[in-house]
């Protein structure tokens, strides 16, 4: 059976992005045909700026809305990052694996530190090495695949190069995983500006779904959606991609029955889109919101959940995060 690990770093609220791009894969197929462990990674929230008490209540927030989107704790591992020491312990390993090189070509690494500069932040030395403790989560558990949006595979990619290199000098200790993108919405772009990817850390909020956000509030979001200044619906990323990016989430919502560019062939206005994007999303948030609603109700349910968790996803690691430190040549604990 393979394993799968995945996770999403608590920086902002959810979004319609993580919803399509990650959460949706999981509860529908990932926890039902591999032995899954999904993760809210904490840690990696500690790489840029935030609030202490934001984050703890946007952790608990996430792990909710992971049991809320339909992960069962009797189908899969869900846990929080920081209740599992082995992350850090394995990522320094990782660290003097991998060079200062690999990870300044980060993209990811290339646009947040941009990003922290032009607001007059300074660059944490943790976003830099951000990539050895995402590596870390991922090998600790032997994962096999890494269910990700495409702006993530780069990472996965430097995971792969670091177990590979990890096995050839230290001897046979990681599986190599490799990333799986979503068949539709591996990137869901933000609706006013559709070249950038929908974020959930992103200042101007008006053009992100959240998956919180009141049907009303989705509703206005997606008719005040950018489109292009044609009039033809037609699927074309480079020639519109306003209407593409409003094609895919339509088709993600229909449960990827239908592509996009035969979901085009329906439309004779943007108007008419629009109004169907936003009913599919709102059917799709209900129940999720709903269930969201009964589970802040019953804390204690959801700490069970996350303990428990924990507790597994700490005796499938330490046994391979142990192997790894003999390997690479510290001395077993006396
Ligand atoms: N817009 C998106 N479209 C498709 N998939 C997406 N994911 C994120 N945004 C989109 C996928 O969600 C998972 C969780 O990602 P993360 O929280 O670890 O980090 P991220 O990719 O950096 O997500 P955000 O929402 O953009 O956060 P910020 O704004 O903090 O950087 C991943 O599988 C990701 O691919």
């Amino acid at each position: 059976m393979a394993r799968i690990f995945s996770g999403i770093k608590p920086t902002g609220h959810l979004t319609l992005g993580n919803y399509l791009g990650a959460i949706q894969r999981w509860v529908e197929v990932d926890q039902h045909r591999a032995e899954a462990l999904f993760c809210v990674v904490d840690l990696h929230a500690l790489t840029v700026e935030h609030d202490p008490a934001r984050v703890r209540r946007l952790s608990r927030q996430a792990a909710t809305l992971f049991l809320a989107a339909g992960l069962r704790p009797d189908l899969c591992t869900l846990f929080v990052q920081s209740h599992v020491d082995e992350h850090t312990r394995l990522a320094y390993l990782l660290e003097c694996t991998a060079t200062d090189g690999e990870m300044r070509r980060m993209i990811q690494y290339k646009e947040k530190s941009a990003r922290e500069r032009a607001t007059g932040g300074s660059v944490r030395l943790s976003l830099l090495t951000y990539p050895a403790l995402m590596a870390a989560d991922i090998l600790a558990y032997g994962a096999d695949e890494v269910p990700v949006g495409d702006d993530q595979a780069q990472h996965v990619e430097l995971t792969r190069d670091l177990a590979v290199r990890f096995n050839q000098r230290y001897g046979a200790t990681f599986t190599v995983p490799r990333a799986v993108l979503p068949p539709v919405a591996a990137r869901v772009m933000d609706l006013q500006d559709p070249a950038s990817k929908m974020g959930k850390s992103h200042a101007e909020t008006s053009g992100i779904v959240y998956l919180l956000d009141e049907a009303d509030v989705v509703r206005k979001k997606i008719m005040r959606a950018v489109t292009d200044s044609g009039s033809e619906v037609r699927y074309d990323r480079e020639a519109q991609p306003g209407v593409a990016n409003l094609l895919e989430i339509l088709a993600a919502c229909r449960g990827g029955e239908g592509k996009p560019e035969e979901l085009a062939a329906g439309y004779s206005s943007y108007g008419a889109l629009k109004r169907d994007v936003a009913d599919a999303v709102v059917e799709l948030l209900r129940p999720l919101r709903e269930r969201h609603a009964e589970l802040c109700a019953d804390p204690e349910y959801v700490d069970e959940v996350l303990r428990a968790g924990a507790e597994r996803a700490r005796a499938l690691a330490r046994p391979r995060v142990d192997t790894a430190y003999r390997a690479i040549g510290l001395l077993p604990p006396v």
